[in-house]
């Protein structure tokens, strides 16, 4: 049976973090894959994860199954992270899946059973995974402008013209905060924009929300989320904890849906539980009885508020001492965009060939669009890496 497949192409992402692993020069650097690391350039288990899986283990009785939605104490909890007492909850459901992955995968299967074959509106980059996860679900995917390569910001009144000429059957994927490849994001004023946009056209928002806390924090990375779902009457959300809990590999998240009333509600949700039980029948429990630890603990909540806002003054705090090197070495402001864009990334807009001249001369490793991740920046070699910057783009 096996003779009828060719090859299919791997993940860029991934492929690269092979490569760097198997680069035996000891000054190389990784500002590949999206993980955040610290200082020693590891990606560590928070305190407050150790702590609540230190309860789990302590406390834990059973082993069953959980169930469809998942945790159901995660999904409240979720809700209130995420929602807050912004919206009616009678409107609102949540089931818990695996990791923003998996999350964005069955809310795009729910939104095929609803519209077949819809069109799905994706930012110019997006994250690699956000076409082919579409197109399995049957969907089409077009694009709205939006890196602009000149600035390295936005290209808002494009981006705008676009949705503004959407129909209610279309569908309009935005990252809820901290751009993934861009780093380029929207300001306050822009989202306002946007939610008006999509409450005239009728296009319906899904955010994915995988950075949360990463950009500003907590609450100033929720804004457009937020503005946008008090705008319209349906939304979906692909919420992940992979970044933000620092669990990548425990594969945590959510999906969540906003109908019009509480009957359309049960309706889409009984759909999209009905699709998890077809794909993997109900989630692990592990991550999201972590999440939940935390959330509904005064102190372990705290603790992860201050290791959430640690690791996202490191990931500004590099940014800010990068493009000061570049300033300083170069007498210009061309990459002062580094410091302004929020999250993990920064599309810094170099040619492919640059890219790789850049891992072969100086073993430094980014994606080949140029998407570096800050949190990889050696703070002691931030000259290192301006220095080899420069050089490669002369
Ligand atoms: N969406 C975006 C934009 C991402 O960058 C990621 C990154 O990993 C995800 C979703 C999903 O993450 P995960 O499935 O690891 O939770
Ligand atoms: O963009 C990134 O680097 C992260 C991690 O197939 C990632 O989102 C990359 C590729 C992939 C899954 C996760």
């Amino acid at each position: 049976m096996f003779e009828t497949l060719t090859k299919a192409p791997g993940d860029k992402i991934l492929a690269l973090m092979g490569e760097y692993a198997a680069d035996p020069r000891p000054t190389k650097i990784d500002l590949g894959v999206g993980v955040y690391k610290d200082e020693a350039g590891v990606t560590p288990i928070l305190s407050s994860v150790k702590k609540a899986e230190e309860r789990i283990l302590a406390q834990g009785k059973t082993k069953t199954y959980l169930g469809i939605a998942g945790n159901k104490g995660f999904g409240a909890a979720v809700l209130d992270l995420v929602l807050g007492d912004t919206l009616d909850r009678s409107r609102v459901r949540i089931a818990q899946a695996p990791g923003g992955t998996g999350s964005l995968w069955v809310l795009m299967q729910l939104v095929n059973r609803a519209r077949p074959g819809a069109t799905i509106w994706v930012s110019d980059p997006t994250w690699p995974n956000h076409n082919p996860i579409a197109l399995g679900a049957g969907l089409t995917v077009k694009t709205y402008p939006y890196f602009d390569t000149e600035t390295r910001g936005v290209r808002f009144e494009q981006m705008l013209a676009t949705l503004d000429g959407l129909g209610k059957d279309d569908v309009v994927l935005l990252h809820g905060c901290c751009h993934n490849p861009t780093g380029a994001n929207l300001t306050n004023a822009q989202w306002d924009q946007v939610a008006a946009s999509l409450a005239k056209t009728g296009a319906l928002p899904f955010i994915d929300l995988a950075y949360l806390g990463f950009g500003d924090g907590l609450a100033a990375d929720a804004y457009g989320t937020l503005k946008v779902i008090a705008s319209v009457p349906e939304a979906l959300i692909a919420f992940s904890g992979s970044k933000n809990f620092g669990l990548y590999r425990e594969r945590i998240g959510a999906a969540i849906l906003i109908a019009r009333d509480a009957a359309q509600a049960d309706i889409a949700q009984s759909q999209l539980l009905n699709i998890i039980r077809g794909s993997y029948s109900q989630p692990p429990d592990h991550g999201a009885e972590i999440i939940r630890t935390i959330l509904e603990d005064a102190e372990l909540r705290a603790e992860w508020e201050v290791e959430l806002e640690a690791m996202r003054n490191r990931m500004i705090r590099l940014r800010e001492k990068l493009s000061e090197a570049i300033r300083t070495k170069s007498n210009s402001a061309d990459f002062d965009f580094i410091a302004a864009h929020r999250g993990m990334f920064s599309l810094l807009g170099l040619e492919n060939a640059v890219v790789e001249h850049l891992k072969a001369a100086n073993g430094v490793y980014m994606i080949g669009d140029s998407r570096i991740n800050v949190a990889g920046i050696p703070e002691d070699r931030v000259d290192d890496l301006a220095d080899a910057l420069l050089a490669a783009i002369k």
